[in-house]
Parts: structure tokens; sequence; C-alpha cells
């Protein structure tokens, strides 16, 4: 399904209309209107007609779905920003996709029929640059950073405090280690975790895994979003409550772990170091690794030890 080779086939969506509060007015923010968006995938479809198996084809459901949560709990000023979020989210499912976003009530003073936005994005691409931010040295070679060929190994911490979060965080493993290009291959224990961030809200649950990937880290950042969205993440506020939050840590190994400064993606994590909820389970999985911190590379049990304000406890072992 994510074979390089080029393809006749497509999976086409067509005319998805969904209501959404993008747009630099301030009353297009506050009111919304409809959007209107065209996916196409390049992706074969021979192995699904040979088996008449779902599972061996991407869910147009789902994709619906997915992209109708992503025009919905966002809110960007530009079309062309949530062409490309919803592009980055495609190729998770497929390395080749072509995403048109409509504006037919777009505030133009002129009679007009439509107002689109197009792009075409291909694995490759979107792992060299995303939307507006230059990109790093370390970006712009997939799989970069410490990797053998399994690919490059990687830390990502999950956390919810929504619904039922134990339920989604399994949900959310799972779905990780289906995805053909990653593999999740150790989870450490659900610990309960007292909020970090100052915002006043229940108690989170979290967990890391380590995985190996041959992708890269903007494409496992893409892939773990949208893992995000389909999780039906809800999140009002930075810092505040939330479905399911997946954040990429660490891409590589202690001794060649990625580095990158983008808005879209920061490596390692700015704020792995102050945040036990983070390192509690990394250190379980990985033993005493170095971390960087500002005070330079620091073993994580001594970074750890200095946290002890913060109330965790261990409720399940991995
Ligand atoms: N982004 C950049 N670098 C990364 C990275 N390494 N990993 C960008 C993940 N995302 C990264 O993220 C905002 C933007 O960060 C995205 O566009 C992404 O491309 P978001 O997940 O949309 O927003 P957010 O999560 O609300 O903000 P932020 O700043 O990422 O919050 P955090 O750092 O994720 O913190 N307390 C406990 N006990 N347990 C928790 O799990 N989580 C948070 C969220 C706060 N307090 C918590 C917990
Ligand atoms: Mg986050």
């Amino acid at each position: 399904m994510t074979g390089a080779e080029a393809t006749p086939d497509r999976i086409e969506l067509r005319g998805l209309t969904v209501r959404g509060n993008h747009g630099v007015f301030d009353f297009e923010k506050r009111d919304g209107q409809d959007f209107v968006i065209d996916v196409t995938l390049h992706t074969s479809v021979a192995r699904a007609a040979a088996t008449d198996d779902l599972a061996e084809t991407i869910h147009y459901g789902e994709l619906a779905e997915d992209v109708a949560g992503i025009v919905e709990n966002n809110t960007f000023d530009l079309i062309e920003t949530l062409a490309e979020r919803i592009a980055d989210h495609c190729l998770s499912l497929c390395e080749h996709v072509e995403v048109v976003v409509h504006k037919p009530s777009a505030p133009i003073q002129r009679t007009f029929d439509d107002v689109r936005i197009r792009v075409e994005r291909r694995r490759a691409d979107s792992a060299a640059s995303s939307v507006g931010e230059p990109a790093t040295a370390a970006d712009a070679t997939p799989g970069s950073g410490g990797e053998d060929e399994d690919g490059a190994e990687a830390y990502l911490n999950l956390g919810a405090n929504l619904g039922d979060a134990a339920d989604t965080l399994d949900q959310a493993v799972a779905a990780l280690d289906r995805h053909p290009d990653i593999t999740v291959t150790r989870r450490s224990s659900l610990f309960r975790t007292a909020p970090w961030g100052g915002v006043d809200q229940a108690d989170f649950l979290n967990l890391g895994v380590l995985v190996t990937t041959t992708l890269s880290a903007l494409e496992l950042l893409s892939v773990a979003q949208g893992i995000e969205v389909a999780c039906g993440r809800t999140r009002e506020l930075r810092w505040g409550p939330r479905t399911l939050d997946i954040d990429l840590i660490r891409f590589g190994d202690e001794d060649g772990e990625q580095h990158s400064r983008t808005p879209r993606l920061t490596l390692p994590h700015p704020h792995a170091h102050e945040r036990a909820f983070v390192l509690a389970p990394w250190a379980e999985l990985v033993g005493d690794t170095l971390i960087d911190t500002p005070q330079g590379r620091r073993p994580i049990s001594a970074v750890l030890a200095e946290l002890d304000d913060q109330d965790i406890a261990r409720i399940t072992s991995g």
C-alpha cells in the first residue's frame, strides 16, 4: 500500500463539505463558513480488488472523518495551511496525495464561482519542507539520526485526560504499531500524572513507547497527529485537557539524535527535561540515557530526581 512505485490507481474523495472557522478576518473565525475538500490518494487498489478485503485498502469513511476533523478542530488564517495540514495527514496513508480546499463563500466583493488552493505532495516533499518554515538539514534527510537497516529509533510520549483515557492510549499504541513503517518495540507502564503547565484540570494518564521507523521525523509526527485526530482529539487550550496528545520526544538514539528547531517540529522536545510524565516512562524503557537540558547533556535519572515535586504514580506495568 505504501510502495514507492507509481500506480495508475486513485482513491478520490470529492466535495466533502465541512463547516470551519478559517480566515484572516475576525468574523470568519467567529461565524465560520463551509469549506469543500477534494482528496486524491495515489495508491494501488490491486490487492484490495484481488482479496475483496477492506483491510487491504484505505477506508474512505475514515478518511472523510479524519479530514473533517482537521477542518473542524483547527483555526487557520489561510486555506493554504489547511490544505497542507490535510495533505500531511494523507501522507500517513499513502506516498502521493493531492488536496484541493475550496472556499466558495470567501469574502470577495465580486461575483465569483469558487476560490481554491490545490497542493500536491509526496512523502519526500513533506520530509523536506513544511508551510513557510525553513527546513533544517536534519529535516531534509528522511530517517537521518541514529538509524540502522530497521530504521531509526524514536521515543514518543502519549497523554490523555478526557474520556476513557486508558482505552484511548491503548488504541493509539495499536494504531502506531499497525502503521506499515512503524514498529512499537517497547511500551512503558501507565502513569497517573498531575497536570503540568498550570491549567487546572483532571490528572492525566501517560505512557511512553519506543518505536523503530523507516519514516522521517516529520512523517512520524504526521502519523501521530493523524492518530490524534482519529481518536477524536479535542483541545481548546494550550496545555489544557485533551482526548489524546502524542509528542515526539527524541528521534534517533543517544549517539545520533536528530535536531530540529522549526515550530512544526522541535527536536528533541523542548520541555522534555522539565516533565516527569515524559522522563519516568522513558527511564523505565531505556535506563539511564543522556538527555539535552539547558545545562548540557545529563543522565535522565539525575534530571528526573530533581522533578520529585511533580506528582506521578505508576499504575500498571508495561
Ligand atoms: N510540535 C513541534 N515539535 C513537536 C514535537 N517534538 N512533538 C508542534 C509534537 N508536536 C510538536 O502541538 C502544537 C504544535 O507543536 C503542533 O503544531 C506540532 O507540529 P499540539 O499537540 O497541537 O498542541 P498542544 O499539545 O496543546 O501544545 P504543546 O505545546 O505541544 O503542548 P504539549 O507540550 O504537548 O503539552 N500534563 C501531564 N501530566 N501530562 C500530559 O500529557 N500534556 C500537555 C501538553 C500539558 N500538560 C500535561 C500533558
Ligand atoms: Mg503536543
